[in-house]
């Protein structure tokens, strides 16, 4: 899962629907919040340029990564009529195991909810060895994490729309 030097935030809006009419959800961890801070902004603007309105996009935050699955959950259940949420966390690496702990908790969670729910959640968490890695990916020299997941939530909320049974 290499990513090299590329900046993989960059998109051609043309091939991206138009998210005028979807509504979002944004859970933002606030461990590391000048990290999830960054890659609110990212998917914040990036939602707003493929032309989602301020109003439709609704944001929670919750304390730590751990805390996201539960706060998606209680969202998808809160705003019945959202399109999308995005679960927006970063853990970095310590001494200890609770790097690992929290990675597979998170992500596991985030695939439950995705099989047990209509709503699509996109994984936004960046597990880094250190910070200097996840500056570079929260609008540094790598892109924007977040830029990225605004970008599959637009996708995933028209695959939705076009999907519904
Ligand atoms: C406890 C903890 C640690 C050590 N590291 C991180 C981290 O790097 N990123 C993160 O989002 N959260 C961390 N947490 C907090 C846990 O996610 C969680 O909030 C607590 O264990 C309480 O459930």
């Amino acid at each position: 899962m290499a990513t090299g030097n590329k900046n993989l935030s960059a998109y051609d809006k043309a091939t991206i629907p138009d998210a005028k009419n979807f509504r979002f959800g944004i859970v933002v961890s606030e461990w590391n919040p000048t990290i999830t801070e960054g890659m609110f902004q990212g998917s914040f603007d990036a939602l707003k340029d493929c032309g989602a309105i301020n109003d439709n996009i609704v944001r929670w935050n919750v304390p730590g990564s751990f805390e996201l699955v539960y706060g998606c959950k209680r969202m998808q259940k809160s705003y019945d009529m959202l399109d999308a949420i995005i679960a927006i966390g970063s853990v970095i690496q310590g001494e200890t195991k609770h790097f690992d702990i929290i990675c597979e908790a998170v992500s596991q969670g985030i695939k439950d909810l995705n099989l047990e729910s209509d709503i699509p959640v996109i994984f936004c968490v960046l597990t880094d060895n250190n910070l200097q890695q996840a500056k570079d990916r929260s609008g540094g020299k790598l892109g924007n994490k977040g830029t990225e997941a605004a970008i599959t939530a637009i996708k995933m909320a028209q695959l939705r729309k076009e999907s519904k049974f």
